[in-house]
């Protein structure tokens, strides 16, 4: 189990054109991010500011460069609108983290994150 105060967030991104109601607050812990295992959470909220309950919620990791195989994980659900995801960053560099978000109402919405410089183990 993390401690709250170990997570450092990494900034509340504004939400793509195609989701510009949902928005995603997220952070990856422990810091500085390593390659190897990282816990991702990330909170959900829509325009009323409302957690995002019940979605289904599969992250894909791709790093910037060409020829790597991208990784997955699922996150579950750890309280009203509060999610998180382990990934297993399979090497240093920098990487992009796609949020597939799947809404219990079944709509769509895809959110993203950078997480740069990854170190090498
Ligand atoms: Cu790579």
């Amino acid at each position: 189990m993390l401690a709250s105060g170990a997570l450092a967030a990494l900034g509340c991104h504004k939400p793509a054109d195609s989701a510009r109601d949902i928005s995603i607050k997220e952070s990856i812990a422990p810091q500085p991010v390593r390659a190897g295992i990282e816990i991702i959470s990330f909170r959900l909220v829509n325009a009323a500011n409302l957690p995002v309950t019940g979605a289904h919620v599969q992250l894909e990791g791709d790093m910037t460069h060409p020829g790597m195989a991208p990784v997955f994980a699922d996150a579950i659900e750890v309280s009203p609108g509060s999610y998180k995801a382990t990934m297993n960053f399979t090497m240093g560099g920098d990487w992009v983290v796609l949020f597939h978000i799947m809404m219990s109402n079944g709509r769509r919405v895809e959110q993203q994150m950078d997480v740069k410089g990854v170190a090498s183990n």
